[in-house]
């Protein structure tokens, strides 16, 4: 199908393994809602003919009860919902755990266009090429206003926040061109917010990968990016400034002045370079300047990959002392 006929159908293909599991939740949810509603609303028309006015039936009231019978038909219920509680959750928590070998791809959107970054620097609008069989994570955020993405064909979407790094994954498994939607209303364009998914074998996205242009990878996007702000008059080995060293700094605890530590992720070092005056961190002196309203979403982006980049945690390497 096109993926514009696509757009109208009642089920949109599925493209993933969990887009599949979705569909059966979903699917068996609505039937157990029905095989618990449907009979109750039978009964009630029912009685409601049976039992009209003037008509001659039997009214007098009983006072025969059964606890074992009123017990069970609200406990099997609950136990029934009970098991796609368990189900959606167990789902849900697959969602937020993305594997470690996944590939890192970072999306931004703006008023009114989505923006795609591949690890190797490949840039795309409103377009989005991934290969099968293969992990992928996209880490977002909004340039302005509160959008979505939402990819039906793997039935799953995201809020994308101004401000804040938000995160899905998939993995997908049938090759296809499907659409992709902003899917928060976010103002006069938002209908036109959109674009297509591409899914390709794992040989087409290299060779794709191949032949996009690239400004360098997004590791040395933000290695370029770390010296033209002069990041690195402070954060290198013996600066005369005593600033924290960056290796090894992604996903370890960092100690905060005000007490407690704090985990240094993706949100924890944009905050950081945004506004260092907040999180202080023990230890140091705060001279760090603001860079809030110099540096962009995208190159934010950058920065973050290329300090994620830096492995291994040293102790403080500037040395000099203030
Ligand atoms: C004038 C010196 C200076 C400059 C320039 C500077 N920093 Fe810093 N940076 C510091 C100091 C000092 C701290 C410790 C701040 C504190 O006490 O909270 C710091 C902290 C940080 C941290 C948190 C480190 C940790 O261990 O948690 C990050 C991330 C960081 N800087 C990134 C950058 C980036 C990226 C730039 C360039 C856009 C930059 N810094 C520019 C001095 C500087
Ligand atoms: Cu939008």
């Amino acid at each position: 199908m096109k993926p514009d006929a696509q757009a109208l159908a009642l089920w949109p293909t599925s493209a993933s393994l969990s887009a599949a599991e979705t569909d059966h939740l979903v699917l068996g949810f609505t039937l157990l809602t029905l095989l618990l509603t449907v009979p109750i609303f039978i009964a009630i028309t029912w009685f409601a003919i049976w039992f009209r006015d003037g008509r001659i039936a039997y009214r007098t009231y009983s006072d025969r009860r059964n606890r074992l019978l009123e017990v069970s038909w609200m406990l099997i219920p609950f136990l029934l919902t009970l098991v796609f509680f368990y189900w959606g959750a167990r789902m849900f928590d697959t969602h937020k755990h993305p594997p470690g070998d996944a590939i890192r791809i970072s999306a931004i959107g703006k008023q009114w266009m989505w923006k795609f970054q591949h690890p190797g620097g490949q840039a795309e609008i409103d377009d989005l090429h991934v290969p099968t069989g293969q992990p992928v994570v996209i880490t977002m955020i909004s340039q302005d206003v509160i959008h979505a993405l939402y990819l039906p064909a793997l039935r799953i979407q995201m809020e994308t926040l101004p401000d804040r790094y938000t995160q899905l994954w998939f993995k997908a498994d049938r090759p296809g061109i499907y659409r992709l939607y902003c899917s928060e209303y976010c103002g006069t364009d938002h209908s036109v917010m959109g674009g297509y998914l591409t899914i390709m074998q794992p040989a087409d996205y290299q060779k794709w990968l191949g032949q996009s242009a690239t400004s360098g990878s997004l590791v040395a996007q933000g290695r370029a990016a770390f010296s033209a702000h002069g990041c690195l008059g402070c954060h290198v080995a013996g600066s005369v400034v005593r600033a924290p060293s960056l290796a090894g700094l992604f996903g370890s605890p960092v100690p905060l002045a005000a007490g407690g530590t704090i985990l240094a992720d993706d949100g924890y070092i944009r905050d950081k370079i945004l506004d260092p005056d907040r999180n202080l961190i023990a230890g140091y002196r705060q001279l760090m300047p603001v860079f809030k309203g110099t540096i962009d979403e995208g190159e934010m982006m950058a920065l973050v990959s290329y300090i994620k980049s830096l492995g291994g945690r040293s102790p403080d390497q500037s040395g000099a002392t203030p």
